[in-house]
């Protein structure tokens, strides 16, 4: 029998600097009625989902900065969404900026959380691929300063969940095939994601005609080579002057499409997945177990020119056409 898991792509069109916290949520409740009357056992939100993407300026106040954190999750504003859940038995995946106290001091994290059918936070995710920069770069048309607003999480893990293994990552860990690898070791069948992309790229403009294709790229990789579902949501349209891409879907562990929103506002889309297809390439070209070489994963270092395995030992490197 096919465990099947109906997800919902709740998908957010622009919030300005404006926009109260409030508002954003009401947008997200009408969204997951919406996902409940498609049948969806779960909706996943974007990253970022409850402000403006504020990593575009240069803040120097702090508390004018903080304000744009959760220091505790629910809170008062995000209740809502946690009750809705209760009532339609709806799970959520929510990101967000996390403000923690942790040993007594300050840390600031770009966070995921997984939350449960009963309106419980049942896992937590830190992103680990922070891209971006660290000081104040006033040639770019806008700041990207992750670097500077968040530290890097721990790592990936999954959860159990929805009757089958979850797992997180957020915007840019999607580009980076070590994401999906570390989930999949770990029989992850299906990985939410929630992102925010720039249409333009400061350092790379050349890219920016790509930047739908190399999203659509890395989720249908990442997904096919590990065998699992992958949910890409992403925070689109024209926020405060800068345009971000939409294109959320949802990828079969095929690597195929099989939902895909079509617009740059909020936006729900639903899939029927099958978690038992993952097995399907787990247990055939993706066997990890069968097939895998990790004797040949050793990290490679590039010393003076010298290419030299993990151990020390000199790599013979073929020269092209060789
Ligand atoms: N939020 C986030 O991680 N955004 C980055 C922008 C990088 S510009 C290529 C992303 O990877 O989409």
């Amino acid at each position: 029998m096919n465990r099947y898991l109906n997800v919902a792509m709740g998908q957010l069109g622009p919030i300005q600097r404006a926009d109260d916290r409030a508002s954003v949520v009401r947008r997200m409740c009408e969204m997951m009625r919406e996902a409940k009357a498609l049948g969806a056992h779960v909706i996943v939100y974007p990253e970022l989902a409850l402000t403006t993407f504020f990593p575009r300026w240069y803040i120097e106040d702090e508390h004018e900065l903080d304000a744009f954190y959760e220091t505790e999750m629910p809170n008062a504003e995000t209740l809502p969404l946690f009750a809705l859940a209760r009532e339609l038995g709806v799970g959520f995946y929510l990101g967000y900026a996390e403000l923690a106290i942790e040993a007594g001091r300050k840390r600031r994290f770009n966070t995921a959380i997984l939350v449960s059918g009963q309106g419980r936070i049942i896992a937590k995710y830190r992103k680990v691929h922070l891209p971006g920069h660290a000081e104040h770069e006033p040639w770019r048309r806008f700041q990207h300063l992750e670097k500077r607003y968040f530290e890097p999480g721990p790592g990936f893990g999954v959860t159990r969940a929805f009757g089958g293994v979850v797992g997180m990552a957020l915007c840019n860990d999607r580009r980076w095939a070590e994401t999906y690898r570390v989930l999949g070791l770990q029989g992850c069948e299906m990985t939410f994601i929630g992102y925010n992309t720039p249409v333009h790229n400061a350092p790379a403009p050349a890219h920016d005609d790509l930047s739908l294709f190399h999203n659509q790229l890395a989720l249908q990789a990442g997904a096919y080579q590990n065998g699992m579902w992958v949910v890409g949501v992403a925070k689109a349209g024209v926020e405060e002057g800068v345009d971000s891409i939409g294109g959320s879907c949802i990828v079969a562990p095929s690597g195929e499409v099989v939902s895909r929103c079509l617009t740059k506002d909020d936006e729900v889309m639903v899939a029927r997945c099958s978690l038992d297809w993952c097995a399907i390439y787990k247990r055939t070209t993706f066997d990890f177990d069968k097939h895998r070489q990790p004797h040949a994963y050793g990290l490679i270092v590039e010393r003076k020119g010298e290419t030299l395995a993990a151990d020390g030992t000199p790599l013979a490197v073929t020269a092209p056409g060789h």
